[in-house]
């Protein structure tokens, strides 16, 4: 009967030992074992802090959170891929490129007749140079080769390289205008109409600008629409430096006086001032800008360059479009945008011929190194693929 009785009871324990292996399994997740989500207060390790004067400006800032204040620059997380290499005219005048190469390679076959003239103007015109500046190209080289001092189409080829170059050749410096006296703060307008690249051109040259060794501040004047302060923000997170917004539908001249205030205060000695290209009409537009113009100048500020943005694939309405932005304003550089990708690179000629004002500036893509100097050498070459 005992025997009996520790029999029952093991098989009970049993039972139970078994039941309870049973439902500690039916809780367990089944499959492999889950990784363990990150930790989100973990946040992957910030550069070292730079030195220089960039640097300290963007400290001094931090902490500030009213809507006119300087935003304090976050510190940027570390790259993850290397920024590209600057692009080169040949690798990206590709479509503009494509236009001359039939009158080029007809001209290095050697005979000039009047093909060869049909198919030079027509590449002319199509890539944008415009009516009038084709003509006088083209009438200056015929009476050169009616004189017999161009005898062969590789002549008259390298004569029409030589010939572009003096259009672009002008008596300003294409250099940016820095003063860089001390106690002032040189400021920067760029102006143009809307879709441009104007912010995207601050954004690029707010990188190059620091890179070069200048203590930056942008002024987001395109107080037109929110979202255009927040597109200057992000350019100023990338490269690091402050920015002063205000709200929507402010007084533009108001923030760029503030920017200036605020970068003699923190030792910056560049404002990069972004303006609205998107006003009720011509008039309220010249007068906001020669407004902004002259607030951005009085001491300690001073206007040391109005670049004048232009989209090169509006082709001969870009130059229609600076006109206005000329009377308004004593326009310094131009920037050509967008040269990459568009048939109509042969803009930069009118522009230059037309306008008189050096081009400064070339956009050739959208990445932050995609702005490059003019080098009217480099954009011959490319163009009539003599590079
Ligand atoms: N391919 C190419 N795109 C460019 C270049 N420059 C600017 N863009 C693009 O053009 C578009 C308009 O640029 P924005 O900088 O916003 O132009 P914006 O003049 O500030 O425009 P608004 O603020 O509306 O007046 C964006 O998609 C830019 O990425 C360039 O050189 N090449
Ligand atoms: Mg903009």
């Amino acid at each position: 009967m005992t025997a009996l009785l520790i029999a029952l009871a093991a098989v009970v324990v049993v039972v139970l030992l078994a039941a309870a292996i049973l439902i500690a399994r039916s809780r367990r997740p089944s499959g492999p074992p889950s990784v363990a989500p990150p930790d989100p207060t973990v946040s992957i390790e910030k550069p070292p802090p730079k030195t220089g004067t960039a640097r300290a400006a963007t400290t001094a800032a931090s902490g500030t959170v009213s809507p006119e204040a300087v935003a304090p620059a976050p510190v940027a997380e570390p790259e993850l891929e290397p920024e590209p290499e600057a692009p080169t005219y040949r690798s990206r005048l590709g479509s503009v490129r494509g236009i001359f190469s039939g009158a080029v390679s007809a001209l290095r076959g050697g005979r000039i007749d009047g093909a060869t003239w049909d198919s030079l103007e027509e590449a002319l015109i199509r890539a944008d140079v415009g009516v009038r500046t084709t003509d006088a190209l083209l009438a200056d080289l015929k009476a050169r080769v009616a004189s017999k001092e161009i005898g062969s189409g590789t002549d008259l080829l390298s004569a029409l390289g030589d010939e572009i170059r003096a259009l672009l050749d002008v008596a300003d410096s294409r250099q940016l205008r820095f003063a860089g006296e001390a106690g002032s703060v040189d400021v920067w307008l760029v102006v143009g109409v809307n879709g441009v690249g104007k912010t995207t051109t601050i954004g690029k040259l707010a990188r190059q600008e620091t890179t070069a060794g200048h203590s930056v501040l942008l002024a987001a004047g395109d107080t037109f629409r929110a979202a255009a302060a927040d597109q200057l923000g992000m350019w100023a997170e990338r490269s690091e430096v402050g920015i002063v917004r205000g709200a929507e539908g402010g007084d533009p001249s108001a923030i760029v006086f503030d920017a200036v205030q605020r970068a003699a205060a923190r030792g910056n000695d560049l404002v990069l001032a972004d303006t609205a290209g998107r006003l009720h009409n011509k008039l309220n537009l010249v007068e906001e800008l020669k407004k902004i113009r002259r607030i951005a100048d009085r001491d300690p500020g001073h206007v040391t360059e109005v670049l004048l943005v232009l989209d090169a694939t509006t082709g001969q309405n870009a130059l229609a479009q600076a006109k206005v932005f000329t009377d308004a304003v004593d326009v310094t550089g131009i920037v050509l945008t967008k040269l990459d990708g568009t048939a109509k690179g042969g803009i930069v000629i009118a522009v230059q011929r037309e306008l008189g004002i050096p081009v400064k500036l070339v956009g050739l893509g959208e990445g932050v190194n995609d702005l490059v100097a003019f080098d009217p050498d480099a954009f011959v070459d490319a163009l009539l693929g003599l590079d």
